[in-house]
């Protein structure tokens, strides 16, 4: 086993039920799994905005093998794949998708713009779009899990395998934020290890986006989210998406990256 593999940083299991300075703090530091806060969304808006992201022209594909049949709307960063014209494409695009995004919660304030609101609220040096070589991130992500056929295997997620734009310099910590606005019954839960994945199965991840679920042990939570809910936890640890049965499971996402309480938190998708 190399050194890398033996130093795999861990979180304790709890799990907040609100979101506050001291719960957020706690996150970014690993001593908390996750922040779950119930109803953090109206559920009758979730719904009708759900439909609209399953029903959007600009809901497309992952690209990579496992995670092909999840369908999201606008580009995510993961997709620049360290291409430059891909990257102009994204930021070229950035802008005008977020005020896609808030358009279809008008006349209501869409969900990732509350979490971008209470985190520059809540965390002690406030809370900013992030810029990479000084230009605009999109944020606000819908992920649309078909029925059955969609899941994301065991993985994680870190910018700085996307990018070495100097703004990221000095990261610390990444969380993700979901906000669920439909959720099958039974399946589409969301499983989290509060584990780093070793070097080896970071190989895996890099070329697959996904580890086969039958070789990593039990996750330590199994959520099954409900609409309206808010999920906050931090992605560079393995988490995976079960498939739904019956329904889409449509969440709206924002990554977030910390620098430590001294430096304002950052968001994209
Ligand atoms: O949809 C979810 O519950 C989590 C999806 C995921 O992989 C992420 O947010 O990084
Ligand atoms: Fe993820």
């Amino acid at each position: 086993m190399s050194a890398t593999e033996t130093i795999v940083r861990t979180a304790t299991n709890v799990i907040a039920t609100e979101l506050t300075t001291e719960t957020l703090l706690a996150l970014a530091g690993r001593e908390i799994g996750a922040i779950h806060v119930k109803g953090y969304y109206p559920v009758a808006i979730a719904a009708e905005v759900a439909q609209k992201a399953i029903d959007h022209p600009a809901l497309g594909h992952y690209h990579k093998q496992y995670t092909s049949s999840v369908g999201r709307v606008y580009m995510p960063h993961i997709d620049t794949k360290w291409d430059p014209e891909l990257t102009a494409k994204y930021h070229d695009a950035a802008l005008p998708a977020i005020a896609d995004v808030r358009s279809m919660f008008h006349p209501y304030l869409a969900p990732v713009d509350k979490v971008r609101l209470d985190l520059q609220e809540l965390w002690p040096a406030g809370a900013n779009l992030l810029r990479l070589r000084g230009r605009a991130c999109f944020v606000g992500a819908f992920r649309v899990f078909q029925p059955s056929t969609s899941e994301f295997y065991p993985h994680n997620d870190a910018i700085d395998q996307e990018t070495d734009a100097p703004e990221i310099e000095g990261v610390l910590n990444q969380l993700v934020a979901n906000i669920y606005l439909q959720v099958p019954e039974r399946g589409g839960d969301l499983h989290l290890w509060l584990r780093e994945p070793t070097a080896a199965e970071t190989e895996i991840i890099l070329d697959v986006e996904g580890l086969d679920p039958k070789s990593v042990e039990e996750p330590v939570h199994v959520i099954h989210p409900e609409a309206g809910d808010l999920i906050i936890f931090s992605p560079r640890m393995l988490h995976a998406v079960t498939p739904g049965q019956g329904t889409h499971r449509v969440g709206a996402a924002a990554f977030i990256a910390s620098k430590g309480p001294a430096e304002p938190l950052v968001f994209w998708s």
